[in-house]
């Protein structure tokens, strides 16, 4: 596959700035969610069209650079230490190690390399160790994209410095929904971060999990967090949330698929601009239902045959999709 940048014509000429609203009320929301699915469809793709090529899928590689024993309690997450999940804790990587699976990762097409630590959030040395790791990878050609929990002010500005394009840190669910998932870091906390990136000048990575037990109301209600942000996050994961055993959401009952593509859909309208991720639970999905989701928008995936801990379709079988509906590599050009 061969990466080309997304053509001005489509990301910014088309943009109509009567499109990009940050005053969604949960109610219109509601009610796009429960739009006879064809029109859903009609709507979102259609309006894709308007701001990307719907053809070309941005690809990013993500690694774990230090994984397990982490101090919060998010109930979906294998990385926590108070659930017993039998993963090895590894402590933060070797430079060298990450610059060298950074190479691979470009060798198999992708142009953004994530590194993720199982940080409540880091300390002022392992600051010093990210920034040489940001500043590695960008000498391969590749953007950069870390998420290390929440920042101080100084630390923000020191990944600024290094030349960091992203930073990742998701609101993961509704304001209202939040508490049954997350007790030891507040909602504000992750906005009051996500501000700090923002006012720094990096570009923001930010959405949630689907799948957790949450109400039509929580899907609607987290996509409203997101698109009334003062801006849009430049890019919007969506996670299917990967259940994982030994975690207090191992064995919530399964996201209707149709559920899902609507929760894409409804990003794509909110966010027209965004690039939205067909992010975490890619191995339960069937090509079909990913086709669905690239049709309404999404057009962003996790390439690489692991997420950080968890297993993510091999690359070999997303070079096969892509092949199958015609879609090539883009890059963001941000
Ligand atoms: N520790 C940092 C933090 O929480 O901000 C960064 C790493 S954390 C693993 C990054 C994100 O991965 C979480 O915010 C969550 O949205 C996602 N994630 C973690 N476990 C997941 C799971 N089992 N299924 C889907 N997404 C998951
Ligand atoms: C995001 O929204 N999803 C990625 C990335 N940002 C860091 C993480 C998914 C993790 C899935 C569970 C795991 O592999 O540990
Ligand atoms: Fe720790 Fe991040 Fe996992 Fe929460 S999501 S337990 S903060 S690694």
């Amino acid at each position: 596959m061969h990466a080309e940048k997304t053509s001005e014509s489509f990301s910014k000429t088309s943009l109509d700035s009567g499109l990009i609203r940050h005053d969604w009320s949960l109610s219109e929301i509601g009610a796009l969610f429960e739009l006879p699915f064809n029109d859903l469809l009609y709507r979102a793709h259609g309006l894709y069209r308007r701001f990307f090529d719907p053809n070309r899928v941005q690809v990013s590689q993500l690694l774990s650079i230090k994984t397990g024993a982490c101090s919060e309690d998010c109930a979906y997450c294998p990385q926590s230490a108070r659930y017993n999940t039998g993963l090895e804790t590894e402590s933060l990587m070797p430079l060298d190690e990450v610059i060298r699976s950074a190479r691979e990762a470009r060798s198999q097409g992708a142009t953004r390399f994530c590194m993720g630590a199982a940080w409540r959030s880091p300390k002022d040395r392992d600051i010093d160790h990210v920034v040489e790791m940001v500043k590695g990878v960008r000498e391969l050609g590749m953007e950069t994209c870390v998420t290390l929990g929440m920042l101080s002010d100084e630390q923000t500005r020191r990944l600024k410095e290094s030349g960091l394009d992203y930073y990742n840190h998701n609101l993961d669910t509704s304001a209202q929904y939040y508490s049954e998932i997350i007790s030891t870091r507040s909602y504000q906390d992750r906005l009051d971060t996500l501000k700090r990136v923002r006012d720094a000048g990096i570009n923001v990575c930010c959405g949630g999990i689907v799948g957790m037990g949450e109400s039509d109301d929580d899907r609607a209600g987290l996509l409203m967090e997101l698109a009334n942000l003062p801006k849009h996050p430049e890019s919007v994961p969506v996670n299917m949330l990967v259940q994982v055993e030994g975690t207090p959401l191992d064995g919530t009952p399964g996201l209707d698929p149709l559920s899902f593509v609507r929760t894409i859909a409804v990003a794509r309208i909110l966010m027209p601009a965004s690039w939205v991720r067909l992010s975490a639970g890619r191995t339960e999905m069937s090509d079909e239902m990913q086709a669905l989701c690239f049709f309404v928008g999404a057009n962003s995936i996790f390439y690489g045959d692991k997420l950080l801990t968890t297993d993510n379709p091999v690359a070999d079988s997303d070079r096969r999709l892509f092949d199958r509906l015609g879609l090539s590599l883009a890059e963001t050009g941000h």
